[in-house]
């Protein structure tokens, strides 16, 4: 006979084992969640959702009734670059090769409004995305591509007016009418205020442009989403789990409220919701978050007491995360990707992106696009993972993980609905301070060891071959634009062109019609993404970020470390051979958005010791170069994520040899290709810090420069 081993003897045992008290082995999560070594039944007790089924409320189980096993989630992968044309051979050659949903990247000065002809956005057209400047270059990204059958997405939230109407003509002129139209629009402002940062007008005007859509949609595009409510982001800006899923959700209940202030039927509306979020590479956690998603979003659509079951229901897209691949050793980052894939479809994910190895320096190329999709196309047809829904139910560590990530995540959309919803928790700037600290401890947990990154911080190789990547001639993306928007804006009836925007003006204005309605006569007549913009900024006016940093995080990790101490006393000796402390400017020029680099550096160098200037985001090279004069610094540290840094560090360096300011130290730090780095150290820039670099390996090299010891690091 058995004995019956009780938790008690299993202690025994561990401690035997271990030496030490088996309490020692939990694993306290960056979430606050203390991860035992060992799970067991008890730990189900009072859980509510444990005999709930799949496609019924609340959903944990997935939003589907059969979910893969009746039909695999869509592989849709996220892709764009230089012009349309290139883009649309792209597109056609993976959905030949098995990818089954388009997902469109647009370049970032069309994220925010600008023609490719704009004076501001030199450094970005074709870049980070492909450029898109009116239906004409719409209907050559679609071509061959049958849009009554394959689901477009549209990663647009800045300029996603003009976007969604002139995709809603180009349809209409391939003959699919907008009712047959089916996709997403991302239309997430929330997310760009806290974290992603392509805004245009500012929060209410553009809260107002979210609910026009989806009043729209709801009563012209049947079959399309409205939305895709997005904590990728926040996650990739550095949030814990629960952040991400907290301020996602309470994202979507203020949503909700906006399109009900409107007017709407919640039951019009809401079953085309959706959501989207990142998975990184704590794969058990990363898999529970979509349940306790799920779990949540019906309980807060539950308030607004909609009749129809897909009102409750939450639909997901996920992109496995960006932030978690490394430069080093990058074919590590096929391993990573996989990993990531795997747990999001044990989550129940309805749509997935898997990104490429490439992914800290360049944008895909064909090779590393394709290892990409076939990490999906082998889930799902050779490990049997579609067979069988919902497989981790009933997981002692996963149901646990579900009901606390739920629980934690609850408390904190509360804390939001104390300060009056999300709205108003974005303008007293909470989650964003709690994501950017997250941010910070994070680097210091990396930085000092504590969290393993292979290939980075540990088993780190001895010479890296630099990899195939895919340059883009920007220059002649931009050329090629222009002479596309000259030949349009000549071929246009301009008593129609002028008639439409001053309707849509009119519309922005008195706030009375539906700006998207408005739009998509301004874009039959070829009003450009930039026209139908400024229209409305007519109105609207521009939003202006005012940087803020966090501080006290990144020092405190380091708090009586002997390296911190040696670099304060660096920094005493260069503060009084300068007569100053020395000042750092972090900048960011272009449109590149992405800012968690740059908090995250401001936020360390400051409490090292440097004097920090956080420069606004979107400056172009001479704005920074006044700036930089103006506040006497001794550095300029430039962070390019968006591949504008051919272009715009050279001009940086011109700007202040022309004002005299040549002796300002220039780095640079993000996704930066080694090919690049000859190239800049020619142009001006004196260190380069790769994804990957140590914060203090970095201030060591600063400091280095300062000192005149180094001319080139
Ligand atoms: C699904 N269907 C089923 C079924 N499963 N029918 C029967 N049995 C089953 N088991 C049906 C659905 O009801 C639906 O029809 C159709 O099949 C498609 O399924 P889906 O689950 O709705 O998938 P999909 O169309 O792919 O939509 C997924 C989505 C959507 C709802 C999450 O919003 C989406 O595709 N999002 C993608 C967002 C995206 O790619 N974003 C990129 C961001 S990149 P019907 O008729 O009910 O619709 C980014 C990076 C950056 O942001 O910063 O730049
Ligand atoms: N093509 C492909 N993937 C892209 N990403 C961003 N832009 C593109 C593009 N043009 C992916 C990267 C990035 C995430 C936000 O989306 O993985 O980290």
């Amino acid at each position: 006979m058995t004995e019956t081993k009780t938790i008690k003897d299993w202690e025994a045992l561990a401690e035997k084992e271990l030496k030490a008290s088996p309490e020692s082995l939990t694993w306290h999560t960056p979430e606050g969640i203390e991860v035992k070594p060992l799970y067991k039944q008890g730990d189900l007790e009072g859980i509510g959702h444990l005999d709930s089924l799949p496609g019924v409320e609340p959903f944990v189980r997935g939003p589907r009734a059969t979910m893969y096993a009746g039909r695999p989630w869509t592989i849709r992968q996220y892709a764009g670059f230089s012009t349309a044309e290139a883009s649309n051979a792209f597109y056609r050659r993976n959905l030949a090769a098995g990818q089954q949903g388009v997902s469109v990247a647009f370049d970032l000065a069309t994220h925010r409004g600008y023609d490719s002809d704009h004076p501001r956005v030199e450094g970005d057209v074709g870049k980070a995305g492909v450029a898109i400047d009116s239906v004409e270059d719409m209907k050559i990204l679609f071509d061959g591509i049958p849009l009554e059958k394959i689901s477009v997405s549209m990663t647009m939230n800045g300029a996603v007016i003009p976007i969604l109407a002139s995709f809603i003509v180009a349809g209409e002129e391939q003959g699919v009418s907008r009712e047959k139209l089916s996709g997403t629009i991302q239309n997430d402002i929330l997310k760009e205020f806290m974290v992603r940062n392509t805004y245009i007008y500012p929060p209410e005007p553009s809260m107002r442009i979210v609910a026009d859509i989806i009043e729209y949609t709801a009563k012209e595009m049947p079959k399309f989403n409205s939305i895709s409510i997005s904590g990728y982001h926040m996650q990739e800006a550095g949030a814990t789990l629960v952040q991400e899923l907290a301020f996602t959700l309470a994202d979507g209940r203020e949503y909700v409220r906006a399109a009900l202030a409107k007017g709407l039927n919640v039951d019009d509306f809401a079953g085309r919701l959706s959501f989207f979020f990142a998975i990184g590479m704590n794969f058990f956690m990363e898999a529970a978050k979509l349940r306790a998603a799920r779990l949540l979003w019906t309980r807060i659509m539950k308030e607004f007491e909609p009749k129809k079951t897909s009102s409750l229901m939450l639909r997901t897209h996920c992109q496995t995360s960006g932030v978690s691949l490394a430069e080093q050793d990058p074919y590590n980052n096929i391993i990573r990707t996989a990993f990531e894939a795997m747990s999001a479809v044990l989550g129940g994910t309805q749509s997935l992106h898997t990104n490429s190895f490439d992914e800290a320096i360049a944008l895909p190329t064909e090779f590393s696009a394709r290892i990409a999709r076939n990490t999906q196309l082998i889930l799902q047809h050779e490990t049997g993972v579609t067979k069988v829904v919902d497989p981790l139910a009933g997981s002692y560590y996963v149901e646990s993980l579900t009901n606390e990530l739920a629980e934690r995540a609850w408390a904190l959309i509360e804390e939001v609905e104390a300060l009056g919803g999300m709205t108003k928790a974005v303008n007293a700037g909470l989650p964003k301070r709690l994501i950017e600290e997250a941010a910070t401890r994070r680097q210091a947990a990396v930085d000092r060891g504590d969290e393993v990154i292979v290939g980075v911080n540990k088993y780190r190789l001895e010479n890296e071959e630099p990899l195939d990547i895919l340059q883009i001639d920007n220059a002649a993306v931009r050329t090629a634009q222009i002479k596309r928007i000259e030949e349009t804006k000549r071929r246009r009836d301009s008593r129609k062109l002028k008639e439409s925007l001053d309707a849509l003006a009119e519309v922005a204005r008195s706030s009375k019609g539906n700006l998207l309605a408005a739009a998509v006569e301004a874009a039959r007549t070829r009003a450009t993404v930039g026209e139908i913009s400024d229209a409305m900024r007519q109105a609207f006016g521009d939003y202006t970020a005012v940087p803020e940093v966090v501080t006290d995080i990144y020092g405190k990790a380091y708090e009586g470390d002997p390296e911190l101490g040696v670099l304060a006393g660096r920094l005493d000796e260069a503060t009084k051979r300068l007569g100053h402390k020395p000042k750092i400017m972090v900048a960011k020029l272009g449109q590149d958005g992405h800012d968690r680099g740059a908090k995250v550096i401001a936020s360390a160098f400051g409490d090292i010791g440097f004097d920090v200037v956080a420069g606004p985001l979107f400056q172009t090279p001479d704005e920074a170069a006044e700036l930089a004069l103006a506040e006497e610094v001794t550095v300029i540290g430039v962070s390019s994520l968006a591949a504008g840094h051919k272009t715009l560090m050279p001009q940086l360096a011109e700007a202040l040899k022309r004002r005299g300011g040549e002796d300002i130290i220039v780095v640079c730090g993000g996704v930066i290709p080694r090919q690049d780095y000859q190239y800049l150290m020619e142009n001006g820039v004196s260190a380069i810090f790769g994804p990957g670099t140590h914060v203090l390996d970095a201030a060591r090299a600063v400091l280095d420069l300062i000192e005149g010891k180094r001319r080139n690091v």
